[in-house]
């Protein structure tokens, strides 16, 4: 079923395929020393349904859902480095990997989320260091007894207030400890869960907290060589259905006020926006941005990524506008229902395919015919690129990376589901 081509059938189809680009004036060798150097940051919480090491009794979970109950989920952050590391192994390229302050590693003590340290985060930097990732970080603002009712950073209680913001200050602290150790700044993104299952009448007031709440926690700006702050909005969510306080507009009038990073997620928009649009537009008012590449179905459901119209674009941007040194591209999906580990190379492969696609473009050309207002040509070559042989390209690369290419890692993965996922309790 999973078959592994041979190293000679490899070479021979990417000679063939080296060719055809060639002819359409793009050099495949360029295209994939420029893949090598783009990193993907993966998120951890696909290892295991955004569970984290902690024991709150919380009620909520922000309205973020990981549905499934497939077997074998890492339960301890051991289980989990050894989980993301055999996903690693089967990704081509150097990566990131995408921390939430709900995996911290307390040894057994009860550290309230105010109180965490960086101490707490140890094991995931010598993790990362022996394995050359960056870390990115997030303040846990959900599935915890004080996000019970699903305010947070707007909550009208000032006590709950100050503690979220607490813990915001001290995940910006632990982010800056992280990048100074590693020598490479870790992107720390903010999602609060904070919005009205019906309708408010006061929807002013709850921004309003939540920009005093904002402020108070960036008061203190990071050393960016350590670390980089972003704000990410979202239309709706599961209990948030009338009003999300940090809207689109909340989080982009602020990180344009106060020089910040803007998240924008694939799934938190209406269904018919993309995000693919919002790269240029967003960029010309902020440095840089963070992506969450995930897939909605129907709704922000968060599934693995596929190569969609829609991812494909998003890496068309990136390439097309040369945004690569200011856009952070970050995975956000959650399946259960799969083998997790799966799940994490199928959608982090897709995401680096899509940008090897990008990158394998004669977008001279393209532009060229669009400023000539020759759109038949821009349209007729853009279909005659969908049938190029990529895949061949994409084949090499990740034998030149020396990963499994094509189907062949799946090999490795169910070998693994019988040997470490099926032996867990
Ligand atoms: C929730 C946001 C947020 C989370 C992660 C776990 O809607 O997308 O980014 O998915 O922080
Ligand atoms: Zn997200």
């Amino acid at each position: 079923m999973f078959t592994a081509p041979t190293d000679a059938h490899i070479q021979r189809a990417y000679e063939h395929a080296k060719e055809i680009y060639a002819g359409y004036g793009v050099d495949t060798e360029q295209a994939m020393q420029r893949l090598a150097t783009i990193p993907i940051s993966l998120h951890c919480w696909q290892g295991d349904d955004v569970g984290g090491f902690e024991h709150y009794d919380a009620a909520s979970g922000g309205g973020i859902q990981a549905t499934g109950n497939y077997p074998g989920k890492a339960t301890t952050p051991d289980q989990l480095r050894q989980d993301a590391g055999q996903a690693l192994d089967l990704i081509p390229g150097k990566h990131r990997f995408n921390l939430h302050a709900m995996y911290a590693e307390t040894a057994g003590a009860t550290v309230d989320r105010d109180a965490l340290k960086p101490e707490h985060f140890e094991n995931w930097v010598a993790w990362a260091r022996e394995r050359e990732l960056g870390i990115d970080f997030n303040p846990t603002c959900f599935a915890h007894p004080k996000a019970d009712d699903g305010f947070t950073l707007s909550h009208y209680d000032a006590g709950i207030r100050k503690f979220w913001v607490d813990h915001c200050i001290a995940s910006r602290s632990i982010a800056e400890a992280i990048g100074k150790a590693l020598g490479i700044p870790c992107v720390t993104n903010l999602w609060v869960p904070d919005g009205y299952k019906d309708t408010p009448v006061d929807r002013n007031k709850s921004r309003m907290l939540l920009l005093e709440s904002l402020d108070s926690i960036y008061a203190n700006r990071s050393n960016p060589g350590h670390n980089l702050d972003a704000v990410e909005c979202k239309l709706f969510g599961i209990g948030s259905e009338s009003c999300v306080i940090g809207s689109h507009e909340v989080y982009m009038g602020y990180a344009i006020s106060r020089n910040l990073l803007l998240c924008l997620d694939a799934g938190h928009f209406h269904p018919t926006e993309v995000i693919s649009d919002k790269i240029s537009s967003v960029l010309l008012y902020l440095d840089e941005i963070l992506l969450h590449v995930s897939r909605g179905v129907r709704w922000d459901s968060d599934h693995v990524i596929v190569l969609s119209d829609e991812i494909r674009a998003i890496a068309e941007e990136i390439v097309r506008g040369d945004y690569l040194e200011r856009v952070h591209i970050g995975l956000d999906f959650f399946d259960a229902s799969i083998n997790r580990i799966a799940a994490w190379v199928i959608g982090t492969r897709v995401m680096i395919k899509a940008l090897l696609i990008a990158l394998l473009e004669p977008t001279a050309t393209l532009r060229e015919f669009e400023r000539a207002q020759n759109f038949t040509a821009r349209l007729a070559l853009l279909e005659e690129l969908k049938t190029l042989p990529f895949g061949a390209v994409w084949d090499y690369y990740c034998a030149q990376q020396n990963v499994p290419p094509a189907g062949a890692w799946m090999q490795t993965v169910q070998q693994y589901e019988k040997d470490v996922l099926a032996q867990r309790g």
